[in-house]
């Protein structure tokens, strides 16, 4: 633990390392002594992290030290080595720009990927594909979302290029993945729906990125966090020759907030196959007054992967007569109205897996 130091005097280094094992020593010492005494386990957790949150050192770190705690309490402390770890009394903000940015990638689709490579390339990336930069406290809690159902290796492309930008954004975030079960006609709006409400259950989170899996932004200037209008991110698409299709277009990759989300009842339920969600959230968010805000075109560039259309997803013949309705149904279609059963739920290092039952057009349960 100390090789790290090598810059630092040796008394300096005598010093922490007394701290360390001073405080340690104390802790283990609480620890039994208040076995005796019945003190309760959340006081003892307390102590622990109030303890861990004064070192100044890195995660790995920190790491180290609460497994020895562990180990020496016979396993009867239960304590959550990634959440105390993080907490950390002298962390700053992270900066408004991370510094950690690179601008324009190259992105590509042709080399077979492995997933097992992808999760050793980011050893800090946590189970339920969950991160947080241990440099800085992240300026928001970001939950992504992405609507699934058999795109296995969109997922893979998705996955390795996103979580290396992602963390150079230095973001607190977490990849969550929405299966829908079974072969009824895809729904990708209450798959998002969904998503919003199983993340919520999980953290704090105040901002959600509803992503398709087959799109991988190529600046990383393109944060994936929220703004004071919802926020539209895949504006250059290659596949309409890197132009917005038209103007109001919200498809593809966008953010909002807690609170813009909460503001237009969520996203609609009832568009089943392909097409026109999208223009019904960008009408639910223009009918509650709120604009599109979006990065230059520029930063704004992204791929997707070419692909076919799906089965189970053909055009939906309704959306149009759906979209004029808008206004009436937003009220009572939406996180409001929304009902599915969860099928399972898949930890991964890269990804939390929701596989889930949304019902079928007509007829939901
Ligand atoms: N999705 C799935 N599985 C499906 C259908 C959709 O995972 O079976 C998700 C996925 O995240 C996808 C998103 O829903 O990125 C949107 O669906 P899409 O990619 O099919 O939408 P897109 O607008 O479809 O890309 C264009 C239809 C095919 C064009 C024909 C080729 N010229
Ligand atoms: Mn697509």
């Amino acid at each position: 633990m100390l090789g790290t130091l090598r810059n630092v005097g040796f008394l300096t280094k005598a010093c922490f390392a007394l701290t360390v094992f001073g405080g340690l020593h104390i802790i283990l010492m609480t620890y039994y002594y208040d076995s005796d005494t019945g003190a309760n386990k959340y006081t003892k957790y307390r102590q622990i992290s109030d303890f861990v949150a004064d070192l100044n050192m890195s995660v790995a770190h920190r790491k180290k030290i609460l497994k020895l705690i562990k180990y020496y309490s016979n396993g009867t402390l239960d304590i959550n080595l990634n959440d105390v770890a993080y907490t950390n009394k002298h962390l700053e903000p992270c900066p408004e720009t991370s510094p950690l940015l690179m601008g324009p990638m190259r992105v590509e689709f042709s080399d077979p990927l492995n997933l097992s490579e992808v999760r050793e390339d980011n050893p800090e990336v946590n189970t339920g594909g969950r991160y947080k930069p241990s440099e800085c406290v992240a300026l928001q809690k970001v939950a992504i979302i992405i609507p699934f159902r058999n795109r296995a290796e969109h997922l893979k492309y998705w996955l390795y290029y996103l979580h290396p930008f992602l963390q150079r954004q230095q973001l607190d975030y977490g990849i969550y993945i929405i299966e829908q079960n079974g072969d009824n006609t895809f729904n990708r709006a209450k798959l998002l729906n969904v998503g919003y409400a199983e993340a919520i259950k999980e953290y704090d989170y105040d901002c959600f990125v509803f992503s398709d899996v087959d799109i991988v932004p190529m600046d990383d200037h393109n944060t994936y966090k929220c703004f004071s209008q919802p926020r539209h991110l895949s504006v250059s698409m290659d596949k309409f020759g890197f132009k917005l299709p038209y103007k109001n277009y919200f498809g593809g990759v966008s953010a909002l907030s807690k609170a813009q989300f909460r503001k237009i009842n969520g996203f609609p339920n009832n568009y089943w196959g392909w097409g026109g969600e999208d223009d019904d959230i960008y009408y639910r968010m223009a009918y509650r007054g709120m604009s599109i805000s979006r990065p230059s075109g520029n930063v704004g560039k992204c791929r997707m992967i070419r692909h076919k259309r799906d089965v189970k997803n053909e055009e939906n013949p309704h959306r149009f007569r759906s979209i004029r309705l808008v206004r009436r149904m937003m009220n009572k279609d939406g996180i409001n109205s929304l009902k599915y059963n969860v099928i399972k739920v898949e930890k991964d290092q890269l990804y939390t897996k929701i596989i889930v039952d949304i019902g079928k057009p007509g007829k939901l349960f």
